[in-house]
């Protein structure tokens, strides 16, 4: 039995939900509020001491960390591979994914957080908005935090975050050129992982970043949207209210976002 803890816009629970759905697995999910701080409740930072979701439960044994969730979903139920045969293909693969890890998710963690969903927490009064990082128990995830709620785009992690997103779009379109997948010719691991992340950022308003001049990119995102698996691991779980705060923010910021992009020359 699988039992998924998870956040609904959660790019790194739609990376696992992604890869559960396209291998067609029953799973059960246990929603995980992280707006409400659930993350820090002490029963689950029992399963997940880093106090994040994703935790993928299989018969008792708890797996975390997105990434390595995916692998062991695709040793424990090899029907419906997401991993490369080719031993090449697969070390791509998990190159696209180990990015994420490495800088890809602060990125889009940062812009999320300064172009749209600090919105609902300046609503807040000044204790409660205190509350929102003073809670969080990593000291660099709450000035992190903290930063982003006071400063939105004007936080210079957002030009940090705007290049390296823009990079993962350069790098995605150099491989989209060659293969139709991220990494050769079949749907991977790797595919599951990073649409996530671009589907973000056009909920935030940023898919000028590859229509205006990444055509390969574009046509892969039309494809991976137009898959059962994002219907059923993205926009199934989508809730009205956050989508709309992020596309209506993201839209208000797109002339300041713009702004900093061709700071950045891009
Ligand atoms: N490396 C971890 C990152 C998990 C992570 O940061 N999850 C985010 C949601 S996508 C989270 O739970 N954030 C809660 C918080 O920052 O308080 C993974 O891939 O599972």
């Amino acid at each position: 039995m699988l039992t998924l803890y998870h956040g609904d816009t959660s790019v790194c629970s739609q990376k696992v939900r992604l890869a559960l759905t396209e291998k067609q697995l029953e799973w059960s999910g246990e929603f995980i509020d992280l707006g409400k701080g659930d993350q820090f409740d002490p029963e689950y930072m029992k399963l997940n001491p880093n106090a994040v979701v994703p935790t993928l439960i299989h018969d008792g044994k708890v797996i975390i960390e997105s990434s390595m969730i995916n692998e062991y979903v695709d040793d424990a139920f090899p029907d419906v591979p997401l991993r490369p045969t080719d031993p090449y293909s697969r070390a791509r693969m998990r190159l696209w994914v180990k990015q994420l890890d490495d800088g890809i998710h602060y990125a889009i963690n940062s812009v999320t957080f300064a172009i749209a969903m600090r919105l609902p927490v300046l609503e807040q009064s000044p204790e409660e908005q205190k509350a929102r990082w003073q809670n969080i128990p990593d000291p660099a995830r709450s000035a992190k935090m903290r930063e982003l709620i006071e400063q939105g785009i004007d936080s210079s992690l957002v030009v940090d975050a705007l290049r390296r997103l823009d990079k993962m779009l350069a790098d995605m379109e150099t491989a989209l050129k060659a293969d139709d997948w991220l990494a050769g010719d079949t749907y991977s691991l790797a595919d599951a992982g990073l649409t996530p992340y671009v589907n973000r950022m056009n909920m935030l308003g940023l898919s000028t970043m590859w229509e205006r001049q990444r055509p390969n990119l574009t046509d892969w995102y039309v494809r991976v949207r137009g898959r059962s698996n994002f219907s059923e691991a993205i926009l199934a779980h989508d809730p009205p209210n956050k989508i709309k705060i992020m596309n209506e923010a993201g839209a208000a910021q797109w002339p300041e976002v713009e702004r900093k992009l061709q700071y950045l020359g891009g």
